[in-house]
């Protein structure tokens, strides 16, 4: 087989998540006495499978597009007292465009959809966006897969990839052979991000021989949770410019923004086009997903990317390799319609919406909080705040005979301590060392999704837990 497959790892869904779901089993099948009832994934930002509801418009809609017979005028009265009339006006002008969800759709994706997506982007940032430019994907991660298989064009080619990053890149360079060229975010300055570490790592590449071809930049960052300011986009744009090099600009986390007047989003995009017509021609790509936000429909699969920059025969080819893998899921795409173009007010459901998006919204802000609080509390253990994304990363310092234990197991420091946190509270997080930290150091990443009502338990027991292993390795 492909060796390259064998060289990649993605922690996320790595060892101590496969034993969480093992744990799954075991806890209600056996009556195997475990220390806890139930247990939590934290491993992965996935908010509906800890219980997170969906917006109901959307599924609303997805359900009627799902089955047209409810369309139909002799069901009207009956679907009138379930559903609200805008969506089903939406499931109607959807199966206009799209048809049936059960056939293949363009491969870009569905146009009418990529022009709602192009409004979407032209009013978040004041400036015009192209529905040719626009592709729909499978979730973000299709996107940054086929983008990434676009780039590298040999086994020099390097990547520059934040440290820590979402393992969903190193997993991805080793999967084409490539090389992560890696610059680290400062954790002593909440993760901040310097153009002179970038040059650094870019002038490390070049002494490697290895070429490097794009920047990755996750903003907020995952799993670092930093929002960029806008005169830092600037210089990394500046630096991309300076050393030719394409922007990747993941940008899933888009609306989990918790400090929205010290640290609002901004998107490259949109400073780009800011900079003026000297920057025409620069090359950027940008993701998004129906993964994040207050939707959290990981499950669906929808995505879109847009291309800045690129020349018309470079897009006929990312045309070219969708059409490969035919088109993205056609759910999965009219999920990304109704995250660009939600109800607004004035609509039937506007209020609605508004009180589930906002609910969830103003709940995720004071749980990252509650978490931060928690973690900081810990001996042993600083945590930063999070400016945005779901997750927090923080650092902690493990007694010389919690890392000999870990060594003799065979095992990083961080994965030893997440296990034995998984084992005894079930409670899943990701070790440090899945993400890349700085050597010698250890961290994990947590999210903050548990739901509110079970949020102060899951906070105790990571404290009672965190206790009794300083207790256990105390020097
Ligand atoms: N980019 C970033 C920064 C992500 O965190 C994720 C998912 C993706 C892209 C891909 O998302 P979709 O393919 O679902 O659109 N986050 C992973 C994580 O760290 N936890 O859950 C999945």
């Amino acid at each position: 087989m492909n060796q390259q497959i064998r060289e990649a790892q993605y922690a996320v869904r790595g060892e101590l998540a496969i034993r969480s779901e093992e744990l799954k089993n075991v806890c209600p099948m056996t009556g195997v006495n475990l220390p806890f009832s139930r247990v939590v994934g934290c491993n992965i930002g996935n908010p509906q499978a800890l219980d997170q509801k969906p917006i109901t418009f959307f599924r609303q809609v997805a359900s009627l597009v799902e089955y047209p017979e409810l369309l139909k005028e002799e069901n009207a009265e009956i679907v009138s007292r379930l559903y609200p009339s805008d969506a089903v006006a939406r499931a109607k002008l959807l199966l206009k465009h799209v048809g049936s969800v059960g056939a293949y759709s363009h491969s870009q994706g569905i146009p009418h959809i990529r022009e709602n997506v192009a409004k979407f982007i032209s009013e978040r940032d004041g400036y015009a966006a192209d529905p040719s430019k626009i592709y729909l994907t499978q979730g973000a991660s299709a996107g940054v897969q086929l983008t990434l298989e676009m780039i590298i064009e040999h086994n020099k080619v390097g990547i520059m990839i934040p440290i820590p990053q979402y393992p969903l890149y190193t997993a991805t360079l080793a999967v084409l052979d490539a090389n992560p060229v890696p610059y680290y975010l400062d954790e002593s300055k909440g993760w901040g991000l310097t153009t002179k570490e970038l040059q650094r790592s870019f002038d490390e590449a070049v002494q490697k021989g290895i070429e490097t071809r794009a920047l990755v930049i996750i903003n907020p960052g995952n799993p670092t949770g930093q929002c960029l300011t806008e005169d830092n986009m600037r210089e990394i744009i500046e630096f991309c410019r300076k050393n030719k090099v394409i922007l990747l600009a993941d940008e899933v986390y888009q609306t989990n923004i918790y400090r929205p007047k010290d640290r609002p989003f901004h998107s490259f995009k949109k400073v780009l086009k800011s900079m003026g017509s000297d920057y025409e021609g620069f090359e950027l790509i940008s993701y998004h997903s129906i993964s994040k936000g207050m939707i959290g429909e990981c499950g669906r699969r929808g995505g879109y990317f847009e291309c800045e920059g690129l020349c018309d025969t470079v897009l006929e080819q990312i045309y070219k390799i969708s059409s490969i893998s035919l088109c993205p899921n056609v759910q999965g795409q009219i999920m990304v319609d109704l995250m660009v173009d939600p109800p607004k007010k004035g609509d039937p459901s506007y209020e609605q919406y508004k009180k589930e998006y906002d609910d969830i919204y103003s709940s995720l802000i004071k749980r990252a909080a509650i978490l931060e609080e928690t973690f900081n509390s810990l001996e042993g253990c600083t945590c930063n705040s999070a400016d945005g994304a779901m997750y927090l990363f923080p650092q902690i310092r493990l007694p010389k005979k919690a890392i000999e234990a870990a060594r003799a197991a065979g095992k990083e420091p961080d994965h030893f301590y997440c296990m034995a946190m998984l084992e005894s509270t079930g409670v899943c997080m990701v070790a440090g060392s899945g993400f890349g930290q700085v050597e010698g150091t250890a961290h994990f990443r947590s999210t903050f999704l548990p739901q509110p009502e079970l949020f102060a338990d899951f906070c105790s027991g990571i404290k009672n837990f965190h206790a009794d292993f300083m207790d256990r390795y105390r020097d």
